[in-house]
């Protein structure tokens, strides 16, 4: 694994708050929701989270398991259940997979409550701590467990800004976060991170991002490449491709010129929208 850490000063003063809050909140929790995107599986989960949420009982939630490589991210499913998480891919475009968090999180709790209730304390809700990075569908699995729109979405990092009770049912509610990270990120995922709209791509040189898309594709996926693109290959100075990219597209300004910001706008676009699909970036075998 990569160790470089980018130096970039981009810690947001409101993830250290984030945290924060949610260490003073978790001993009112029973049940946490870690989610992560599947096309990500590594490198969107958060990596202090067992200091945050202690041993809660927890469930790993994938989401957007509609862009994924579902080869690749069934690998991570196993992974993660050989290391004894409770997981669950779902895709919360297409409403697919949701119900069972709810089943789940009564199977699990069932046992506590029942002994609860034998000691004669008051039936309440279960309480579920939603958590996760920017950007990963928290608030939009709220949307959908609750089957209306009470939490704000957004394509981008940053949208939830506070922290916020929301009642499901009659027997579940949830404390929707904001998206955290930390404020050292290995290369490799902070690159992962910045492709798949994580954190705000100008956070990293903008055409290095790019150029890790390109390459990404080129490595794992070369037939999106030739569809979507029309390039076999990505030549070394990756400034070639995107003239290429720039034409076939008509990035152009006038004289004839390309556009290399448009190019660049073209690429995340095509991710940010689900153009560029079925794509996982992390492989399992780097970290087995
Ligand atoms: N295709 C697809 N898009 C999804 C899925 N889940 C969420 N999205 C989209 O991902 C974007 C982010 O969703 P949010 O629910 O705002 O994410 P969040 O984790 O609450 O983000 P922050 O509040 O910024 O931390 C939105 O454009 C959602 O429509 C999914 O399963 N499939
Ligand atoms: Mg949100």
């Amino acid at each position: 694994m990569n160790e470089n850490k980018t130096n970039i000063n981009w810690y947001p003063g409101h993830m250290a708050k984030t945290k924060r809050l949610i260490k003073e909140n978790i001993n009112l929790i029973d049940v946490v929701y870690e989610v992560i995107d599947a096309r990500m599986p590594y490198s969107s989960k958060i990596i202090d989270i067992d200091e945050l949420i202690k041993n809660k009982t927890r469930i790993l939630i994938m989401t957007k398991s509609d862009l994924c490589d579902l080869e690749k991210t069934n690998k991570w499913v196993k992974y993660y259940e050989n290391k004894g998480y409770n997981v669950l891919l779902v895709d919360l475009e297409h409403n697919k997979n949701v119900n069972k968090i709810l089943t789940l999180t009564n199977d699990l709790m069932k046992e506590k409550f029942e002994k609860d209730e034998q000691k004669g304390m008051l039936k309440r809700r279960i309480r579920a701590l939603i958590i996760g990075i920017p950007n990963v569908g928290k608030s939009t699995l709220i949307n959908r467990l609750v089957s209306k729109k009470v939490a704000n979405v957004g394509n981008k990092p940053g949208v939830t800004k506070n922290l916020s009770w929301i009642r499901v049912n009659d027997k579940i509610e949830l404390l929707d976060t904001p998206g955290i990270l930390w404020p050292k990120l290995d290369e490799k995922n902070a690159f992962n991170l910045a492709s798949l709209t994580a954190i705000k791509e100008e956070v990293l040189p903008i055409y290095d991002v790019v150029e890790y898309i390109l390459r990404k594709l080129e490595k794992e996926y070369p037939n999106m490449l030739k569809e979507r693109y029309k390039i076999e290959a990505i030549d070394e100075d990756i400034v070639e491709t995107l003239e290429k990219i720039g034409k076939k597209f008509g990035c152009i300004v006038k004289g004839g010129i390309v556009d290399y910001d448009k190019v660049i706008t073209l690429i995340i676009n095509d991710i940010k929208t689900g153009i560029i699909k079925n794509i996982t970036f992390d492989e399992v075998s780097d970290y087995e």
